[in-house]
């Protein structure tokens, strides 16, 4: 269901023709009906053929011309207003730009209020707006002589705007919705009313709903499109959207309501901006601007990239700060205007919307390798949140440039290659080092008891060690570990083959054996026994009695009692 606005100068006849066109009047607004001036936007539908065109009526004054921004920006074509009358004026031509700024590139031109010219003029009128819309988005577009009130040419009008929305593309699927509000009112009866125009994903009755920039929360009640309650809705439909759980006050237009979590939350972003030709002086960071994208309006500070400043007619490129988190994605029209002048600067594309790079060295395009390039690693549902893309991940959930992959890989690798042949503890490798590894990305390396190591490595050399044979042998008067490696001793500890007490080092098999005769002798103890007791069963002396009966007090397997020891709770049998 495509969406048109209307566009053109003040008084040329946009609402007249509306109104022709489907019988509602969208000028709603007494002040509106008392004036004869549109100040807001109006909104109003009718079916041409197989589709049904949805209006979007906008105010051609220059003082609402923040209303009109509203209008057209999430619009598919334009309806292009010219009178007859009066010919190309101020706002033709700055609506044209704002159109062109938003890549509004397709439309019908009326040339409206033939009936009040003779032919001559009209034909005057006809060549002169051809020629101002040569160059521009609208020059192919047809022109079609239309008096709304004496009602001339309304059915070529018809059938042009029935041709025009057969050629529209369908509207895009992201699975990822935003809806940019442009009226917000209470209902009576059901709480707060949203209207906008649906883009980029569906929307369902019982969605829990994000509101940007606020960050309220709220719950859809319920979805209209045309006055029929809708259970879902998907992209490129007008609808009006019941919330619940935000006063209607609290959602202005200008607000968009997206999916929660789905849309990047910076309040920066990179983008291309086309400086108006028309403009008399260079556009630079001085100056109080007005972002205009989707129907927000907001103040911004403005840096050009590069030069510090852009030309008339010049193209460059811009970071924009905003004063709070917009849902953008790469790609979004925008336009920029000036509040104290009063005048529109220009406009551009949303290529970056959280710009990590230094303004001295952004260089934004709508890349996605890019993005990822200068973050090395990123979440891939980072990635689809600064893109609106969807993102394969390379490796676990992150998607990583292909250097950072290249870096970790090289950083893994040599870590085990310098660490020996014990290899590395695993646990001494960051996040993106263990997934690298763990996903075998790392070659001629493999984990072994929670030691990375060189694949084609000797079998592990503790295995066999000389000093663990000879403390295996003598389990009760063990050397020394006099002239081993202190690695090797720390890994031999840490997998628990060795056990040290008091400067003296013991086999694994030493306090189990110790404690299966400790246990044997207290059964016929039971009142306990004493360490020269343990000393004798174990055949060994003090040096080495003290610090066994101290390991098997540690472990449970027996408990001091003054002198003696009895059982302890881990005591072998007990
Ligand atoms: N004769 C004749 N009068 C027209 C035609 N279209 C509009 N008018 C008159 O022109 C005046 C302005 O028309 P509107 O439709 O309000 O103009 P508009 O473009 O919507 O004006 P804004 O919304 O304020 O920019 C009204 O008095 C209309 O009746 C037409 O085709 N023929
Ligand atoms: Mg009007």
């Amino acid at each position: 269901m495509p969406v048109v606005a209307t566009a053109g100068h003040v008084d040329h006849g946009k609402s007249t023709l509306v109104l022709a066109l489907t019988g509602t009047d969208p000028d709603r607004w007494a002040e509106e009906k008392a004036r004869g001036l549109t100040i807001d936007l109006g909104f109003a539908a009718t079916d041409l053929g197989p589709d049904r065109l949805e209006l979007v009526d906008v105010p051609g004054h220059v003082r609402f011309l923040p209303n009109m921004l509203a209008g057209v920006g999430a619009v598919d074509a334009c309806l292009f207003v010219v009178a007859a009358t009066e010919g190309w004026k101020p706002q033709t031509e700055e609506h044209l730009r704002i159109l062109e700024l938003l890549g509004v590139d397709r439309g019908i031109v009326a040339l409206t209020k033939v009936g009040l010219v003779d032919q001559d003029t009209q034909q005057l009128a006809r060549w002169e707006v051809e020629e101002r819309l040569t160059g521009s988005p609208l020059a192919d577009a047809p022109v079609v002589a239309v008096d709304a009130l004496a009602g001339i040419g309304l059915d070529d009008l018809r059938a042009a705007l029935a041709e025009l929305l057969g050629q529209l593309p369908p509207p895009t699927d992201r699975g990822r919705a935003r809806l940019w509000v442009d009226r917000s009112f209470a209902a009576r009866g059901s709480g707060t009313v949203v209207t906008g125009t649906l883009a980029g994903g569906t929307l369902a009755v019982g969605d829990e709903v994000e509101l940007r920039p606020s960050g309220r929360r709220a719950r859809v009640r319920g979805l209209q499109t045309h006055g029929a309650a809708r259970d879902q809705v998907g992209p490129g439909h007008r609808l009006a959207v019941n919330l619940v759980g935000v006063s209607h006050q609290d959602v202005r237009r200008g607000e968009a309501v997206v999916q929660p979590g789905r849309w990047a939350a910076s309040s920066r972003f990179d983008g291309s901006l086309g400086v108006l030709a028309a403009l008399d002086h260079d556009v630079s960071r001085r100056g109080a601007h007005i972002l205009h994208v989707g129907t927000a309006a907001v103040p911004c500070r403005l840096r050009v990239l590069g030069p510090d400043r852009l030309a008339p007619g010049e193209q460059g490129l811009v970071r924009i700060h905003l004063p709070g988190p917009l849902p953008l994605q790469p790609g979004d029209r925008f336009v920029v205007r000036e509040h104290g002048r009063g005048e529109t600067i220009g406009g551009g594309e949303v290529l970056d919307v959280d710009p990590v790079v230094r303004v001295s060295r952004a260089k934004p395009d709508r890349s996605v390798a890019r993005v990822v390039a200068e973050r090395g690693w990123v979440s891939a549902d980072m990635l689809e949140r600064l893109t609106g893309e969807p993102a394969v991940p390379t490796v676990g959930r992150w998607v990583a440039s292909p250097e950072a992959l290249a870096e970790t890989i090289a950083l893994v690798a040599a870590a085990v290659e310098g660490a020996g042949p014990l290899g590395l503890d695993a646990a001494a490798l960051d996040k993106k080092q263990r997934l690298v590894a763990e996903a075998g990305l790392v070659e001629g390396v493999a984990l072994l008891d929670g030691r990375w190591r060189l694949a084609d490595a000797a079998p592990d050399p503790l295995e066999g060690h000389p000093w663990l044979a000879a403390v295996r042998a003598e389990l009760f008067s063990p050397p020394p570990p006099d002239g081993v490696d202190r690695t090797e001793l720390r890994e031999l500890a840490r997998r628990g083959s060795v056990l040290e007490r008091d400067g003296t080092w013991f086999a694994a098999e030493a306090v189990d054996a110790a404690a299966v005769t400790a246990a044997a002798l207290l059964a016929e103890h039971p009142e306990g026994v004493t360490l020269s007791q343990l000393r004798e069963v174990w055949g060994t002396t003090r040096k080495w009695a003290v610090p066994l009966a101290s390991l098997l007090d540690a472990s449970g397997a027996t408990r001091r009692r003054g002198d003696l020891r009895v059982a302890g709770p881990r005591l072998p049998g007990a």
